[in-house]
């Protein structure tokens, strides 16, 4: 069967929406994914290629930063300031966003990551990932501010990520389905391997940090309390647990295979706004799952509706299987 490489993929998909693929977008995706590759033949390279372990800085999460988190980041800003398609860049390892610099053409799209997720995972070899979201530079806007990165997560016109784990994957959407692409090391491109994945509306597979219990609000004890209690409780039947502690790895598991992500506000969290960011987690993750037929929500309302009021802010995210993330959200409404 012939394999159909990524180029060909946003080639054909410019052909057949061309007001949802343009040629800018194609060519920032595919800088984006070459620039995924470095990221994974570093990761790929552990404890043989100096990249483990902190560099000794703390990043504007108050994270410790990763040699590969700073790493990664560099390598998406240097393979996208020159190809003239994007006004600023902003990063999870930024404080402010980065201006594409006056040597070169500025675009029309802005450019949101987290370039390496899950980053305290790389020491222990658990899958990381990078993240990216794409928006619409407003009209007329030459010096891009983070105020304008500010957009609810409806107006990405591309999402994705990268998952580096026993394959290299790459998960795209650009509003028509969501395509999965697995990096071929020996041709070194990436190759098609599903054009349009869906996510089962029911699940028995659950994610949440079992560990924080105690912190969580009533609607969430309930809920988990009734996935726990099984055959013996109100769901009549089993329920599995999965917690990789990365989301990428957690999201493309769901996305293979069914499930719902958890990471409530809670007691413990709750003063920073909770633990995952909107724009360069739970944006891009809502959008490809709401394109796979699931469900996005902060347990109130949709992701994608959330109007940002910064550029790193956090939010609850339940996301997934549909019936279950609209359960876990009724909980919360009071609506059942
Ligand atoms: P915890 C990784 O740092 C991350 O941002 C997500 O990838 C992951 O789902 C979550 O935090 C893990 O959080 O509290 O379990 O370490």
């Amino acid at each position: 069967m012939t394999s159909i490489s990524l180029s060909r993929f946003l080639l054909e998909a410019q052909r057949s929406h061309p007001d949802a693929m343009t040629p800018d977008l194609r060519l920032l995706i595919e800088v984006v994914a070459r620039a995924c590759k470095t990221i994974s033949n570093a990761v790929n390279k552990g404890a043989l290629g100096n990249v483990l372990g902190n560099v000794g800085t703390v990043n504007v999460q108050g994270e410790a930063q990763k040699r590969l988190d700073v790493l990664s980041n560099e390598i998406l800003l240097e393979a996208n300031e020159w190809g003239g398609h994007l006004a600023a860049l902003a990063s999870e390892e930024m404080d402010d966003p980065h201006p594409i610099p006056n040597r070169y053409p500025k675009g029309e799209y802005l450019l949101v990551f987290d370039p390496l997720d899950g980053s305290s995972n790389i020491d222990v070899n658990v899958s990381v990932g990078t993240i990216f979201s794409v928006l619409r530079c407003p009209e007329g806007v030459r010096e891009p501010t983070a105020a304008d990165f500010l957009q609810p997560g409806s107006r990405q016109v591309v999402a994705g990520y990268t998952v580096y784990g026993p394959s290299t994957t790459l998960v795209l959407t650009f509003g028509q389905g969501v395509a999965s692409f697995t990096l071929d090391r020996e041709q070194g491109s990436f190759v098609l391997t599903q054009r349009a994945l869906r996510i089962p509306e029911d699940t028995s597979e659950y994610a949440i940090n079992a560990s924080n219990r105690r912190h969580w609000d009533p609607p969430v004890q309930r809920y988990i309390g009734e996935l726990d209690a099984g055959k013996t409780g109100p769901r009549g039947r089993d329920f599995n647990m999965r917690w990789v502690g990365s989301m990428v790895a957690d999201v493309h598991r769901i996305l293979t295979r069914g499930g719902i992500f958890m990471y409530p506000v809670d007691a413990k969290c709750r003063d920073k706004g909770g633990r995952l960011r909107l724009l360069y987690e739970a944006n891009p993750m809502g959008f490809i799952v709401e394109q796979a037929g699931g469900a996005a929500t902060d347990g109130r309302q949709r992701i994608l509706d959330v109007q940002p009021h910064a550029l790193h802010q956090r939010i609850g995210v339940f996301l997934g299987s549909r019936n279950e993330v609209e359960r876990v959200t009724a909980y919360h409404l009071g609506a059942a």
